[in-house]
């Protein structure tokens, strides 16, 4: 098992091809944004290690982590030499290190630039829209005033909006076939959903629990 840092917790994991030795290590704590790359492992059916770090118990603040992630954040991954964080960016190169599972469209077709508009929605429209949301919900909870950033930001509404209609005549986000933009958004609309959000968006609910009854979500968000 590769364990360059001595974590406690680390567990071989993944479905397939459990023989094969894996350099993939994804630091993990559950109910977090690193949901998104154990969920996409998962898909992919490669084998990974899994570090679970107590972030209630500030693992995530110690030396060793802080090596991997000075910003002491999750998820994290290493693959050899390579030491990636940000959700996005982890669940990018992990579809693109096993292209031939087909989980990103092939480099230089239309589909590929479309997946990259989802996975930048996901990020930097729909995140920003929740989280806005929320801080929303907070302050006028405690009889604040908050103020929006609206040209700086897209209404969640509004968001949503645009992925309803992507929807309309859609099984998954670039059509026909599920991929890493399905774990982005999805995972960006289960949070939404937490929060009561998408119950006027009829499409996206059925999307949404077409993707989360995967087998691959269901693995990956057991504990
Ligand atoms: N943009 C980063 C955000 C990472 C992030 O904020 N992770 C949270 C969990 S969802 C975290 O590690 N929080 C621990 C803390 O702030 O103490 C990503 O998408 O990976």
């Amino acid at each position: 098992m590769t364990n360059p840092l001595s974590f406690p917790d680390t567990t071989r994991t993944g479905t397939t091809d459990q023989s094969n030795s894996s350099d993939i290590v994804l630091y993990f704590y559950p109910g977090t944004r690193a949901v998104r790359p154990r969920w996409l492992l998962e898909e992919l059916g490669v084998p990974y290690n899994l570090v679970l770090l107590n972030l209630r118990e500030g693992d995530h603040k110690r030396k060793p982590y802080l090596a991997i992630n000075s910003a002491a954040k999750v998820p994290a991954l290493t693959d050899g030499e390579i030491t990636l964080t940000e959700s996005l960016a982890i669940c990018m190169y992990l579809a693109d290190r096993f292209q031939e599972k087909g989980f990103a469209p092939a480099w230089g077709t239309t589909d590929r630039a479309y997946y990259y508009k989802w996975m930048a929605y996901s990020i930097g429209t729909l995140e920003p829209a929740i989280l806005e949301k929320m801080s929303r919900r907070k302050i006028e909870n405690k009889g604040g005033k908050y103020i929006a950033m609206s040209q700086a930001t897209t209404e969640f509404n509004v968001a949503a909006g645009v992925l309803e209609k992507a929807l309309e005549n859609s099984q998954f986000v670039l059509g026909d076939k599920f991929t890493a933009a399905d774990v982005m958004v999805g995972s960006l609309m289960n949070w939404a959903n937490g929060l009561h959000l998408i119950e006027a968006h009829q499409n996206i609910l059925e999307w949404l629990h077409r993707v989360t009854a995967r087998p691959a979500y269901l693995r990956a968000t057991k504990d």
